[in-house]
């Protein structure tokens, strides 16, 4: 199941939301900014052990903390790719953040989800691949493996709430 909503995503009270993290998952600005801040230091903590146990996450690749002080259970913080101009393998990467993000979530048991707009900030992913990438993959998720995790899509900006809306009232 897919939902759209428009807002920050560390209000939102689902199992776990997903954080646009970077490889160091030692914070930083935008969404990835607002999670540690909002969430407190018990999710830089854990970022910290997991940094000491396998050093950093992989562009595509996910981590599981504690959500802190946040509404939600969990953070999955995945890392998005840089855009390049598109010919780095960048909509693989950005589909495998999705997917193992996914994953992830049924391994955990995990029954809602909300989704940033991972990659559409600071790393420069045009908006418009990025949201059929993540639409696509998590269509084929719940077609292939489960359709047992409510899906949210949280938009920030309003650029991204509009591609996104124009999708999927075709669709839900
Ligand atoms: N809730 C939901 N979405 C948000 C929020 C929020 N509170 N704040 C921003 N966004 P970005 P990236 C949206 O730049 O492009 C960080 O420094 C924003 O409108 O946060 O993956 C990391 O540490 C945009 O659509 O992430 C990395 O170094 C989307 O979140 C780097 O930025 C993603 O924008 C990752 O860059």
């Amino acid at each position: 199941m897919m939902e759209l909503i428009k807002g920050d995503i560390t209000k939102i009270e689902v199992d776990a939301i997903v954080n646009a993290a970077n490889s160091s998952l030692l914070g930083g600005s935008g969404v990835d900014g607002a999670i540690h801040k909002a969430g407190g230091l018990a999710i830089l903590e854990e970022c910290y052990a997991i940094r000491a146990k396998q050093g950093s996450c992989k562009t595509g690749e996910v981590v599981l903390t504690t959500a802190g002080k946040l509404p939600a259970k969990f953070v999955i913080h995945t890392v998005g790719p840089v855009w390049r101009g598109g010919g780095n393998n960048e909509k693989s990467l950005l589909g495998n953040c999705y997917k193992n993000s996914l994953n992830l979530a049924f391994e955990k048991k995990i029954k809602s989800m909300a989704f940033p707009n991972i990659s559409t900030g600071i790393y420069g992913f045009p908006k418009e691949a990025a949201m059929e990438i993540a639409i696509n993959t998590v269509r084929e998720f719940t077609e292939k493996k489960s359709d047992q995790i409510k899906v949210i899509f949280v938009c920030y900006d309003e650029e991204n709430y509009l591609l996104y809306k124009k999708v999927l009232d075709g669709l839900i």
